[in-house]
């Protein structure tokens, strides 16, 4: 049985009082809150992601707001005079929408709507709404289902909640409506939404456990799977080094599913990597939970490709991110190697001075092809503990050549006046019989 067997199985109802982006809706203001630490370059990269996220999602952005404070206000998240000046310039401008660069608790949400009267929605719906419009796949779109409930569930009331209201005030104009119906309808619907919430859960655990025989059918085969920020170039890698022709697209969350295949190392060893879905700065952890099916691949890896875009100048923050969104789903342990890719965006240097000071790094670039035969290489000695060393042997060592030969690769061989230097990619078990002639770098 195949993943879209089990997902095929499942029936979903749909819930009435969700309030989703509506299509209608284009154009919005961003607003944000600036800690006091933050220096204004920060401020102003991260505004610029939520700009980009907002694109994506279809949304134009007409101007930004912010707010220098440590904390949120518990029950409104801005200050009172902020929000009105806020409501003001919208209600002027015919700003549809007002962005929050966070999330927002149900609470505070729903005072802002009716407190302020603002149609407001925050960062988590617009990822939440990217993702629902970029799955493909039945499992992605159930994953993104799946999210979407877990956030929906404790803000559930506005529809509802304005029926009582109504009904409230046709009852004191003689009608006759009972009092409380959208109370009950609240809970109908949560329990509805508990409902589904079981059972994607269940059709998801189906497929983890599906995923997972599938794994070990793949059997002693290493398993590699390139992780990294949103748009830093997974795909493009993918498709170089698999020829697997993986969507690429100038955009945040081009991929949400994760695709696999094999991938030929030199050696012969058989090994398959794995091209997975983007993370970004604070992912809603809802997102991560229900995308636990696909990030098992990264979860279950033998190896991590960490792709950053060192074009972005944020890169050093972004690869802490990613970090973060790896422990949280129990992978940090995983070795890496950090691949710097987009080196033809950038100076030189910095791909110099950025390989010194990451541990195993490479600079390349997918979309170019420069560097992959060095990442490849990296790759091998990472996954077999091999390691290239470069040799002087002398010529009464020539036995010791031939057994180079047998139990390693010889990617160099020169016979020279003062001997024989070999370049050799030999594990890390074999090391000891050369270490007499390695060629101090
Ligand atoms: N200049 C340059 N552009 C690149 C390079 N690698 C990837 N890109 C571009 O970066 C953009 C994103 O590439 P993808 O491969 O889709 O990135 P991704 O990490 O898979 O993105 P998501 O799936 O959306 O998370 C595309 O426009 C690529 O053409 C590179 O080495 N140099
Ligand atoms: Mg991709």
């Amino acid at each position: 049985m195949n993943n879209e067997t089990y997902l095929d199985e499942l029936e979903l109802e749909e819930v009435e009082s969700w309030d989703e982006l509506e299509k209608g809706e284009k154009t919005a203001f961003i607003a944000a809150l600036i800690p006091s630490r933050e220096s204004e370059a920060d401020t102003k990269a991260s505004i610029e992601e939520m700009q980009r996220l907002a694109d994506t999602a279809g949304i134009t952005i007409l101007g930004h707001y912010t707010q220098r404070r440590n904390h949120p206000e518990r029950s409104t998240y801005f200050g009172k005079g902020f929000l009105e000046e806020i409501h003001a310039q919208m209600l002027q401008t015919k700003v549809d929408l007002l962005i929050i660069n966070d999330e927002l608790s149900p609470v505070q949400g729903r005072n802002i709507t009716d407190t302020f009267e603002i149609r407001v929605i925050d960062r988590t719906q617009v990822i939440l709404s990217i993702f629902h419009d970029h799955a493909r796949s039945k499992e992605a779109k159930l994953q993104v289902k799946l999210a979407e409930l877990q956030y929906q569930l404790p803000r559930l009331r506005h529809l509802w909640a304005h029926y009582d209201q109504e009904r409230g005030s046709m009852r004191a104009a003689g009608g006759s409506a009972s009092r409380g119906m959208g109370e009950k309808q609240i809970e109908v619907d949560k329990r509805l939404i508990r409902l589904q919430i079981r059972k994607i859960n269940k059709a998801i655990d189906q497929v983890t456990a599906h995923k997972e025989t599938q794994r070990k059918q793949r059997g002693d085969s290493k398993k590699i799977c390139i992780v990294g920020y949103t748009n830093a170039g997974k795909s493009t890698l993918f498709n170089v080094l698999t020829d697997a022709g993986v969507l690429v697209e100038d955009r945040l969350f081009a991929t949400l599913d994760s695709t696999s295949r094999q991938l030929k190392l030199s050696t012969g060893a058989p090994a398959v990597l794995s091209d997975t879905v983007g993370f970004i700065s604070n992912l809603p952890h809802h997102l991560v939970a229900s995308f636990r099916a696909t990030l098992m691949e990264a979860v279950d890896a033998d190896l991590l490709l960490h792709i950053v875009d060192i074009s972005d100048l944020r890169h050093e923050y972004h690869v802490a991110q990613v970090n973060e969104v790896l422990a949280s789903i129990g992978a940090s342990e995983i070795p890496q190697i950090i691949v710097l890719n987009k080196k033809d965006l950038v100076d030189s240097s910095l791909c110099t001075m950025l390989s010194r000071y990451y541990e195993d790094a490479v600079a390349i670039s997918a979309a170019k092809n420069l560097g992959i035969e060095e990442l490849l290489q990296l790759v091998e000695e990472k996954l077999m503990q091999n390691k290239l060393y470069h040799l002087l042997l002398p010529y009464t060592e020539n036995a010791l050549v031939s057994r180079l030969h047998e139990i390693g690769k010889i990617t160099q061989e020169d016979y020279k006046e003062d001997g024989i230097y070999v370049s050799v990619i030999l594990g890390a078990a074999d090391s000891y019989l050369i270490q007499d002639y390695i060629i101090p770098q």
